[in-house]
Order: structure tokens, then C-alpha cells, then sequence
């Protein structure tokens, strides 16, 4: 017996395909993380499979992205090869009304933030769910921080008002690790009303490489929801 597909994952495949559709021939593109971004590069390999687009390369922002450009033929290269990025595709925990994002939800947001500031054009592929009218309403700030400064860092974090928790693994005991080998810490601000101090602040704290507040970066944002039943981007 065939399942009705879960509309939930089709309105992700619609808005990574209406992602990898932007991608041009020719293009350097950064290759984000997250599930509605993972549509976006098996529709990229898609199209390069069917000949739809050519002379295509790829810059991963973690290890999930590399895998997966792999599976799907997307040829990859590094930032110390190319001199620019064409286009980004990337995923967010939040966005608000001004195109700013909260990412890192997979403690990837370091070289995510990297690649799509970069890029010239960053498409963030969402559902509607992670529209808010205020960043941190629902979602917790990443931050990335080096072990040895963990304690500090967490005592300034919370005199800019945040409280601070350690990010623990789901899957594995222990501290989530990034791919720098630093720890997260998820911080629940109670109102970020200027995300752009903020994000500054914060990344003036010794022992913090960077954190989720991604603001100005956006260029294009896709949103995928389900209208009576249907998913539409
Ligand atoms: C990534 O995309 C992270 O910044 C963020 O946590 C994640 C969201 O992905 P999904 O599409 O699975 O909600 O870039």
C-alpha cells in the first residue's frame, strides 16, 4: 500500500527544488546544511545528471553538505581555489521581517556564515514556521566558543542578558563538538532588539569564534508552506 507523501516533505523538496532551479550554469555554489537544504543539492545533482546544467562546482559548509554533494555528482571545491561564491543555498532556524536569520541549529553556523556572506546572492530555503517577527522568540542563539573559554564566556553571555546552556548531544553523551572542535552554547534571549548590536557584542566576547545572527546576509528568502493541504513556495 503507497503512503500519501508527507506534505510536510514535499513542501521542503518544492522550495529546495525552487532553490536549485536559481542555480545557473557555470556557478561556484555554497552548499548549506540543514534538511530543506539537502533537497536543494539532490536537485542540483538532479539537474547536472540530465544535463540541465553544466561546469557546476560546490562549497560545503560542513560535513553533511560534502556528503551530500558527493552522493549527488556535485563536483566540490575549497575557498582557497576560487574568488568568489556565485550563489548560496542554506537553511535558518529563524527569520524576521528584515531577512534576518537565526542559524546554527547545527552547530554548523560558523562556516555557514562564511560561505553565505560570501556568496553574491544567498538564498535561505524555509518553511513557514520559521518566520517570526522578532529573532530569538522561539529559537535559542547559537554560539560557537573555545573549550578553555567556556566559563567566561558564559558569565559575559549572560550580562548581555542571555541565559547561557550548554549544547549536549542528542545521539552521542557528552558536549556537542563542532567542526572546529569548539562547543555550543545555546542562549535564550528574551527580546533581541537589535540584532545587529548583538551579534557584534557577542562576537567581541573573548573565546567566542561566532554566533547564529546572521544579519544583512540574506538576499532571497524561500518559503515553503502547506495551503489547504497543498505545499506552495
Ligand atoms: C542550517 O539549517 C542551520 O543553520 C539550521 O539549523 C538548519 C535548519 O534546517 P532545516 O531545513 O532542517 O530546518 O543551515
Amino acid at each position: 500500500m503507497t503512503t500519501a507523501a508527507d506534505p510536510v516533505i514535499v513542501m521542503k523538496q518544492e522550495v529546495g527544488k525552487a532553490a536549485a532551479n536559481r542555480v545557473q550554469s557555470d556557478s561556484i555554489v555554497g552548499l548549506g546544511t540543514g534538511s530543506t537544504t539537502a533537497y536543494a543539492i539532490e536537485y542540483i545533482g538532479e539537474r547536472l545528471s540530465q544535463g540541465e546544467l553544466s561546469n557546476i562546482v560546490g562549497v560545503p559548509t560542513s560535513f553533511q553538505a560534502e556528503v551530500l554533494a558527493k552522493k549527488y555528482g556535485i563536483p566540490l571545491t575549497t575557498l582557497d581555489a576560487i574568488d568568489h561564491i556565485d550563489v548560496a543555498i542554506d537553511g535558518a532556524d529563524e527569520v524576521d521581517p528584515q531577512k534576518n536569520l537565526i542559524k546554527g541549529g547545527g552547530a554548523a553556523h560558523t562556516r555557514e556564515k562564511v560561505v553565505d556572506a560570501l556568496a553574491n546572492e544567498f538564498i535561505v530555503v524555509v518553511d513557514s514556521g520559521k518566520l517570526t517577527d522578532k529573532l530569538g522568540s522561539t529559537f535559542l542563539l547559537p554560539v560557537e566558543v573555545i573549550p578553555m573559554a567556556m566559563t567566561p564566556a558564559i558569565n559575559a553571555l549572560a550580562k548581555l542578558g542571555g541565559k547561557p546552556e550548554l549544547r549536549m548531544g542528542i545521539k552521542k553523551a557528552g558536549p556537542v563538538v563542532t567542526d572546529q572542535g569548539n562547543l555550543v552554547v545555546d542562549v535564550k534571549f528574551d527580546s533581541i532588539d537589535n540584532p545587529a548590536e548583538l551579534e557584534k557584542a557577542i562576537n567581541n566576547i573573548p573565546g567566542v569564534l561566532e554566533n547564529g545572527l546572521f544579519v544583512g546576509v540574506a538576499d532571497i528568502v524561500l518559503i515553503g508552506e502547506i495551503i489547504d493541504g497543498k505545499p506552495t513556495v
